[in-house]
């Protein structure tokens, strides 16, 4: 309701010509218009700023009385996760991280000019990192293991802006994709063979089985969503695609940050480190 307030008093301010899809050159606040005539794709961004700062506000709540470094250094990762998601829609929101691109030849859509949100794809770069942060620590496993995720999760997001922000042939998009999703595969061995073995004798099996399943079938949805999206074979619109990517989200990242929160505001012994953990003299 107050979002449609919002919305029309932003369109009721707009010039009518600024409601033509705008093309390369279109400046921010252009392309900020742009977004707000669109109630499906500007709520899809909205929503996630609301979720991420409800999450935050949640892990505050939740972590208060947290006396544990190991407990405290999950609740900071999962907090960073959402930290990360506000800034990343505050972005796309502003038109700060959105551009219109014109795709090559071969392409579905070639020579158009079509609304890439690459703030997506950069801002995955910090905030999938957390997310095995938190899962990695969750199943007890080790720096090597966890540092070897969060590298393969950077490999995958900055080749994965590569794919969609390449205009010079439809080839080299799709050379892209196949890199990060074979750093995908890795990410997703980690968690489904190393981790979830070790976390079976860290005696956090039965969240992390829940975990597990929430991250790796929502991850697979991304790709799948850039295949199908405009970046790919252009079958889903933007706002679609947006909406698509927004609903993954939560699920990968607030629903998976709550039952994390659940978990560790009760400091069980499994994933308690004593009050030694992490010194560093
Ligand atoms: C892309 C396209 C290229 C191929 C692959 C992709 C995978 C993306 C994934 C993103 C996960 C994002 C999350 C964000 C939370 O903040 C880049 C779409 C494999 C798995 C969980």
């Amino acid at each position: 309701m107050a979002f449609d307030i919002i919305l029309d008093w932003i369109m009721a301010s707009l010039p009518a010509s600024v409601l033509t899809t705008p093309g390369a050159d279109a400046s921010q606040q252009e392309i900020f218009e742009y977004v707000f005539s669109d109630f499906l794709l500007a709520s899809s961004f909205v929503s996630n700023i609301a979720l991420a700062g409800l999450t935050i506000l949640a892990i505050v709540y939740l972590g208060r009385n947290l006396t544990d470094p190991r407990a405290k250094l999950i609740a900071v990762s999962v907090m960073l996760i959402s930290v990360v998601s506000i800034s990343s829609y505050s972005g796309l929101t502003s038109g700060l991280t959105i551009s219109f691109i014109e795709m090559p030849a071969g392409h579905t859509v070639a020579g158009e000019e079509v609304l890439t949100m690459w703030g997506r794809y950069l801002t995955w770069t910090f905030s999938t990192p957390f997310i095995l942060i938190a899962l990695g620590l969750i199943a007890g496993s080790d720096w090597t293991k966890i540092t070897t995720s969060v590298a393969f999760t950077i490999a995958m997001c900055v080749t994965g802006l590569a794919a969609a922000l390449t205009t010079s042939s439809v080839m080299l998009r799709w050379w892209w994709f196949v890199l990060s999703s074979i750093f995908f595969l890795v990410i997703v061995y980690i968690i489904l063979v190393e981790w979830s073995g070790e976390a079976e004798q860290t005696g956090t099996g039965d969240l992390f089985n829940t975990l597990k399943i929430l991250t790796v079938v929502g991850w697979f949805g991304y790709p799948i969503l850039w295949f199908l999206g405009v970046e790919g074979i252009a079958l889903l619109d933007v706002a679609l695609t947006s909406w698509g990517y927004s609903i993954l989200d939560i699920i990968t990242k607030y629903i998976v940050t709550m039952l994390i929160m659940v978990y560790v505001a009760k400091e069980p012994p499994e994933i308690c480190g004593g009050s030694d953990y992490g010194l560093s003299k």
